[in-house]
């Protein structure tokens, strides 16, 4: 467990260390202050402490006979991502921020691992090679800080594996999203946008320092506030809770961002791109031809009337309604 104090973790200088395993722990039943005491080897006090900081952010916690019951969660924020969640990230909260990613980058320097960033909104949100994000209030914002073992790269793969992640957490949500090479998730029913994931690393030649990973997923928002071509789950199928989403997506990047396999079996079967009739722009020009299959780290494999061409980045547009 990390040492430091996390950000928004009230609740003194035991907070930090205990911060997570209070929550933890209440996660999996009714347990009494000196149970939890002896359990993470902390005072009582600092447990009494921890408590009364949850409460304080929103948590309703019940002192029964068998222990403190927690009775109901806050509908978003850190804790509340954290409260039940099965991956090991810590989660710092805002309200605003200009950019996920921005501040990400920011804790990734400083050398955080694991740590995820989430925003109720963003006043400067970015997507690829410059270009915007729209981030009203009722979105996704969310970008992970890692520290893994690869190369530059396989950096690719931890963007198919954040399309599939999130792809999973909506369908589960009900929501029919199907991705569109190499990092857009878009409804199969309507063909517009709903996810951006945009990735950023700092590293050498043959290792990475660290990955930034920022998820874009239009939630509960209006379409009018998103430009052409974008929808939202709103439009889709109504509000979601999106603290389910986030925890169900942070679960399934964890699950599978290890195993380059797992992820491009996980991406094919996922994918509406294959099979389609793409056109893809390139840096070194455009590519027209049908999409037939995706390889490590991530190229798209696309058939020619040359032949089969092998395109690691760019923007790529289906040509038949999808
Ligand atoms: C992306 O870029 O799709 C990556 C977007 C990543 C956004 C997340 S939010 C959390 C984290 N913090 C950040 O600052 N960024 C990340 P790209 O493929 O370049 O698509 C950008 C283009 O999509 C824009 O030029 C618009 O045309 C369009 N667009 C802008 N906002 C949109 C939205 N909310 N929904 C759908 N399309 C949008």
């Amino acid at each position: 467990m990390n040492e430091r104090e996390g950000a928004g973790a009230p609740g003194g200088s035991a907070g930090g260390d205990v911060r997570r395993p209070v929550l933890d722990a209440l996660a999996t039943g009714p347990i009494t202050g000196p149970e939890l005491a002896d359990r993470l080897d902390v005072s009582r006090a600092a447990i009494w402490k921890r408590i009364e900081a949850l409460r304080e952010a929103g948590f309703a916690i019940q002192g029964t006979d068998a222990g403190y019951r927690v009775t109901s969660v806050p509908e978003y924020g850190g804790e509340a991502i954290e409260y039940g969640l099965e991956a090991p990230y810590r989660v710092e909260y805002h309200d605003a921020l200009p950019s996920t990613n921005a501040r990400a980058r920011e804790l990734a320097t400083l050398g955080e691992d694991r740590v995820a960033v989430l925003a109720g909104e963003q006043t400067g949100g970015r997507g690829r090679l410059d270009r915007g994000w729209h981030s009203p209030a009722g979105g996704i914002y969310l970008s992970v800080v890692l520290r893994p073992s690869i190369t530059p790269m396989q950096a690719p793969l931890l963007t198919l594996a954040a399309a599939v992640a999130t792809t999973r957490a909506l369908r589960e949500a009900g929501v029919d999203a199907g991705i569109k090479w190499p990092n857009d998730v878009l409804s199969r029913e309507t063909g517009g946008k709903l996810v951006g994931i945009l990735t950023e690393m700092e590293g050498e030649a043959d290792r990475v320092s660290w990955v930034v990973v920022g998820f874009g997923v239009n939630a509960n928002v209006d379409p009018a506030e998103l430009p052409e071509g974008a929808t939202s789950v709103r439009a889709e199928i109504g509000d979601v809770d999106r603290r389910a989403v986030v925890q169900r997506t942070l679960e399934e990047f964890e699950a599978l961002r290890g195993d380059p396999d797992a992820i491009l079996d996980a991406w094919r079967e996922g994918a509406i791109t294959l099979g389609e009739r793409v056109r893809v722009e390139t840096p070194e020009g455009e590519v027209v031809g049908r999409a037939i299959d995706v390889e490590t780290p991530g190229r798209l494999v696309v058939e020619t009337d040359d032949g089969e061409v092998r395109i690691h980045a760019g923007d790529c547009e289906h040509l038949r309604p999808v």
